[in-house]
């Protein structure tokens, strides 16, 4: 198979990848890494030396893609059945970019550093933790008025969908949603989806590793 995610199942930045790559049906090989275990990670560090995941490999066009977003702008330039999610024009992707950037980078980045915080050995800092989810709360408010229903950008699943997905389950166990009523409306439509619940229930047998998952 020409096309290999490399990629771990608890991993939210690769289940931003699963989800188009099960929209549109694209054919691929799952590679999972162990990043903890020193042998993969050596092997991996070999496909990407920042060994962030995911990464795709295309073999047969000999591209390595790293960051998400460019494997589905990758995905949506080269694979018909994933055009839709992210047009081709560039005024028409913005609106799409502007979503996935809020969803990374104002949403899953502050989240990201509350689960570096409870991993970290040593000292805690509870004042980042509180920093950090007042970080989020700001991201669910730019966010939530951009959600046009059903889906982000409206009738069309694209990108967006993709990126804000895993921002906002994860990120529900550090800053509950339920007082945006919009998102959490947004997530359950997103859950029912047939590539979002194929994700979700590949994590299950792993969903124990997530550090936040009791609270
Ligand atoms: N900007 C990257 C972020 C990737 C990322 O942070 N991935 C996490 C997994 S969800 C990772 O590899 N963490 C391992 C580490 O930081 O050592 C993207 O969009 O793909």
């Amino acid at each position: 198979m020409a096309l290999t995610l490399w990629y771990h199942p608890l991993s939210s930045f690769c289940w931003k990848v699963l989800i188009p790559l099960y929209e549109a049906d694209i054919a691929f090989t799952h590679r999972e890494v162990q990043l903890f275990d020193p042998q993969d990670r050596a092997a991996y560090l070999k496909v990407w030396p920042l060994a962030k995941l995911p990464v795709l490999t295309d073999d047969e066009r000999g591209e390595t893609v790293p960051e998400s977003s460019l494997i589905i702008e990758y995905l949506a330039r080269k694979y018909p059945s994933a055009a839709s999610l992210l047009p081709a024009d560039p005024d028409a992707a913005r609106p799409v970019l502007i979503r996935d950037r809020v969803a990374d980078n104002y949403i899953h980045a502050p989240f990201f550093a509350i689960v570096g915080e409870r991993l970290r050995d040593g000292p805690k800092d509870p004042f980042g933790v509180e920093q950090s989810k007042a970080a989020i709360a700001r991201g669910y408010d730019a966010l939530a008025p951009l959600i046009e229903g059903p889906w982000a950008m409206g009738e069309t699943f694209t990108l967006a969908d993709c990126a804000a997905f895993p921002a906002l389950y994860y990120a529900d166990y550090a800053v509950k949603l339920d007082e945006w009523p919009t998102l959490r409306a947004y997530v359950d439509r997103l859950k029912t989806r047939p590539s979002v619940a194929r994700v979700l229930k590949e994590a299950e047998p792993v969903f124990h590793m997530f550090p936040l998952k009791d609270g």
